[in-house]
């Protein structure tokens, strides 16, 4: 059918929503669905087997963007199709919603964070339903309501008595805008904080931690078993994780009653390369062994140091600074004395805070070297000859080699001599093999409000206890006048803080610090499992039944920090029998960025309102009237680039958001918004609208059902034309469906079959129309659920489309039958038959010499001979 105004307004006319409005539409289907229950959950008895469909839940900041809309959308679609594919689906959806935005508008407007929070939580749950996605809100959780918060209390407190949560004394990362301590992770490479942006300082205070570095083997090595996750989230997180492997050695200090430095090498081959021994300049030892002469330079050089940036020190091109500290160790194999130095770029919470100094095979080393005028001795000669410099005091050679200036391990490779120079360690006693991980503990405290309070009491007879269970949840305090400064916020509750000692009962104190957020998500989703359970977080049945997670999807921001905490948490509490996964995300998707038209001032920097740009041929700052970039960026306020989900819902509808959103790019790539093709998916709705409009006139008998039709060998061309363009529409889709989950093109297929539809629909049989239309709801139906269904209902479909199973294809036709021949009498093309697709030679031949065309080219005499191209042609010479 084409775009023919008189057509539409006829059957438009047939509509009940007429003038078409997609919102009244969509709510009315929206309230069959809760009605039927559509989206419930199966109960575990259920015999489908369960699949797990989870997005990554919103903090609630008040309203949608479009970021988490294709969020939701593409895991609603996944859900949706699994469904009709005979899974009983879990597709919950809940709130992260402890953290610093609540605390800072309560800070600034003086509101209640808790009611600031459920506020938000009512705005976005209700823009969250107008997207139509089939998620099932009894199950909804809220990481700051009691009822939740009290099992994040319970679960620290396994971890507690598992020695997984400790306290300690720590240099910590000081956001002094947020005033709150952050994890290393939540620093930026510029030393700044993730959230605030400010530059991070450091200081020394009691913190707890969690103790992931316990799993960090299991969480590297079971990244190989994720394979439905994307290769780049797994090697950044092989990459945090950080594996080396190498080993220690110790040097004896001289002149100090045998004390030892022991140093963490991965190049333990290199020993005799060695010109010094660097420490961390706050490597415990440094007082006890300085010199007095060197005293004040130490001290100096560490002021200096605590100035520098976590990049400063770790940059490959910054310049690397010292002081020696006047003592000396023993070279454990040649006996020298070895000067001994604090350096700028030796962490001390990296390995053992100490460092064997080998210039000639080591670029900061080098640097190093070079700048104190320290011997450099190259004890690693490339096998290859070309890259052996005369002059290697100028060059440092960090690949594999063979050994010189070493003794007796001269002459070996460096992979042999590795091993060798170890193993000598070892008997000898000073190496041993050694293992070293980047990853540090997960440092969990802070010193805010708005957060799950930390379930430890400390008692002036008994020390620090934890928190019975049966005494959970520690609520949060109300009414807490929040002003940002003055450190914690709950420290200030004197009332709050003083309780009861659980073992001795005498007045004790509560533990004033609240945790990272983060760990209220790293359990959320087994809570989905078993939401309203009263003794437990959840029950292990259940768990079983649901987890892990079949398909989860986010952003790929959390690919470190969120799945890695989630991860280590699934883990720990397997080991706890709690759990029974040893992973708790089966498939991952980290879908791309929403990104919108944006203009730029390239001068300034500027970035300018599209509304404010009066030529988009050629836009101007409207200010200085120089011309703007045009680019394609993440949707941000600060970029005025956002489009307001609300607004697109409005206008198109939900159906056709979801369509474009999904049709416009795959979903790990990034999606450039573009309002014409918005409007080219509210068309093609349109087109489908007025399709099924008119066979609902046309055709009063045709009732559809979810089956489709046995053997085609009775249909005529036409309707085996339209079979097969519904067949390979199903294929097409399940393919596309799979693995690689390409809505896009599934889309395009969607468009096609309508075509072919169209085009073929006059002079096909009732049957056929009936399970091609069929087909082509129940293919729609995930993508565009509320059309999908008013198309259904239309047609006399029973129930809802959404409980119907998802089509199968036919491979009978699929089938292609005949093919066209092209004959040729003496090499001119004279006409063509049709012949069976599966005949040999012969019997295209015959078919040939028996055809009209052979008769009035021949007359009546048989050819002299006859060639045949198999599948093509056939010539015949006279
Ligand atoms: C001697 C050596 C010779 C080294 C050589 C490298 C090359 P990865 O691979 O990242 O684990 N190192 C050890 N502890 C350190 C600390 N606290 N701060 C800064 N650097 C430290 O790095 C291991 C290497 O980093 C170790 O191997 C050590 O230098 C250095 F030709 O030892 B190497
Ligand atoms: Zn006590």
């Amino acid at each position: 059918m084409t775009e023919n105004p008189a057509n539409h307004s006829t059957a438009a006319a047939t509509l009940p929503s007429d003038p078409f409005d997609p919102v009244a539409l969509e709510t009315h289907w929206q309230h069959y669905w809760k009605q039927i229950k559509l989206d419930r959950t199966p109960d575990l008895k259920d015999p489908r087997p369960p699949f797990y469909a989870l997005s990554m839940f919103p903090y609630p900041s008040g309203s949608l963007h479009m970021g988490h809309v294709r969020n939701y959308v593409i895991t609603d679609v996944i859900a949706r199709v699994q469904r009709m594919r005979g899974y009983a689906v879990l597709h919950p959806m809940g709130w992260d919603a402890f953290g610093l935005p609540a605390e800072n508008a309560a800070i600034e407007r003086g509101t209640d964070p808790a009611e600031w929070t459920s506020y938000n939580i009512k705005q976005m749950r209700s823009q969250l339903n107008q997207l139509g996605l089939s998620i099932d809100w009894q199950r909804e959780q809220t990481t700051c309501s009691e009822n939740y918060y009290r099992w994040t209390q319970w679960l620290f407190l396994e971890l507690f008595e598992a020695g997984l949560a400790y306290q300690k004394e720590a240099t910590v990362n000081w956001d002094p805008v947020d005033q709150t301590v952050l994890a290393n992770e939540q620093v930026d490479s510029g030393g700044r904080s993730w959230r605030s942006g400010a530059m991070v300082e450091i200081k020394q205070l009691k913190q707890w931690f969690l103790k992931i570095t316990a799993y960090a083997d299991k969480l590297l090595d079971d990244l190989d078993q994720l394979h439905g996750w994307p290769e780049r989230v797994r090697t950044m997180q092989a990459n945090w994780i950080g594996r080396s492997r190498g080993a220690e050695i110790d040097f004896t200090i001289i002149g100090h009653n045998s004390t030892k430095i022991t140093v963490f090498t991965t190049r333990p081959e290199t020993l005799f390369g060695v010109s010094y021994v660097a420490l961390a300049p706050d490597h415990p030892i440094v007082d006890s062994i300085t010199d007095p002469k060197h005293q004040q330079s130490v001290k100096s050089f560490r002021d200096f140091v605590s100035s520098l940036s976590f990049e400063d020190r770790t940059t490959e091109d910054k310049t690397k600074q010292g002081v020696p500290i006047g003592a000396a160790v023993l070279h454990p194999l040649t006996g020298d004395a070895i000067p001994v130095w604090i350096a700028d770029y030796v962490l001390g919470d990296y390995g053992y805070g100490a460092v064997m100094g080998v210039p000639s095979h080591d670029e900061r080393d080098f640097s190093f070297a070079h700048r104190y005028k320290l011997p450099i001795l190259p004890v690693i000669q490339p096998t290859d000859e070309n890259l052996c410099s005369p002059n290697y005091e100028e060059q440092v050679w960090s690949g594999p080699g063979v050994l010189i200036h070493s003794a007796e391990f001269s002459g070996m490779t460096s992979d042999i001599a590795k091993d060798a120079i170890v193993r000598c360690g070892e008997t000898k006693g000073w190496a041993r093999k050694r293992v070293q991980y980047r990853i540090r503990d997960w440092l969990i405290s802070r010193q805010r409000y708005w957060g799950c309070p930390i379930p430890i009491v400390y008692c002036d007879h008994c020390g620090m206890l934890p928190v019975p269970k049966e005494q959970l949840p520690i609520k949060l305090p109300k009414g807490v006048r929040l002003s940002g400064h003055s450190g914690s916020p709950l420290g200030g509750q004197i009332d709050w803080v003083k309780t009861d000692c659980p073992c001795c009962g005498a007045v004790a104190k509560r533990e004033t610090d609240t945790m990272d957020t983060f760990m209220c998500s790293s359990w959320y989703f087994l809570r989905f499992a078993d939401p309203v359970n009263l003794d437990m977080p959840f029950d292990l049945e259940a768990i079983h039944h649901w987890l892990p997670v079949s398909q989860y999807v986010g952003g790929v921001e959390h690919a470190i920090l969120h799945l890695l905490y989630a991860r280590f948490l699934t883990k720990a509490l397997r080991d706890r029998g709690l759990v029974s996964i040893n992973e708790p995300f089966e498939r991952l998707l980290t879908q791309g960025m929403v990104q919108g038209l944006t203009y730029r001032n390239s001068v300034s920097g500027r970035y300018v309102a599209p509304t404010q740009v009066i030529d988009p041929d050629n836009p101007r700052d409207p200010d200085s009237g120089e011309s703007l970039e045009v680019l394609f960026e993440k949707m941000s306020k600060s970029k005025y680039n956002g489009v307001d989900p609300n607004c697109v819902i409005n206008r198109y509808g939900a159906d056709t958001a979801r369509m474009f959103i999904l049709f416009k790019a795959p979903p790990e790539k990034n999606l450039e918004w573009d309002n014409a093709d918005v409007e080219g998916q509210y068309r093609f709705l349109q087109r489908l609208r007025r399709l099924i409009c008119s066979l609902h006139r046309s055709r009063i008998n045709l009732k559809i059902k979810a089956s489709s039709i046995k053997a085609s060998s009775a249909l005529n061309n036409n309707d085996r034309e339209i079979r097969r363009a519904v067949h390979s529409a199903i294929y097409a889709i399940d393919e596309d469906l799979s693995d690689k989950m390409q809505f896009n093109t599934a889309i395009s297929e969607l468009m096609k079959l309508s075509n072919a539809i169209t085009s073929l629909l006059e002079d096909a049989a009732d049957i056929v129309v009936s399970e091609a239309v069929s087909t082509l709801i129940r293919l729609l139906a995930p993508f565009a659920p509320h059309l999908a269904e008013e198309f259904w209902q239309m047609l006399g479909g029973e129930d809802s489309v959404h409980q119907q199973c998802w089509p199968n294809y036919d491979p009978e036709a699929l089938k292609v039958e005949s093919i066209r021949i092209v004959i040729q009498v003496k090499g001119k093309v004279r006409g063509s038959i049709n012949v069976p697709i599966d005949s040999d030679s012969e019997t295209v031949e015959r078919l040939a010499l028996g055809s009209e065309i052979a008769h009035k080219w021949l007359q009546g005499s048989l050819p002299s001979r006859v060639i045949v191209v198999p599948g093509r042609l056939v010539n015949l010479v006279p």
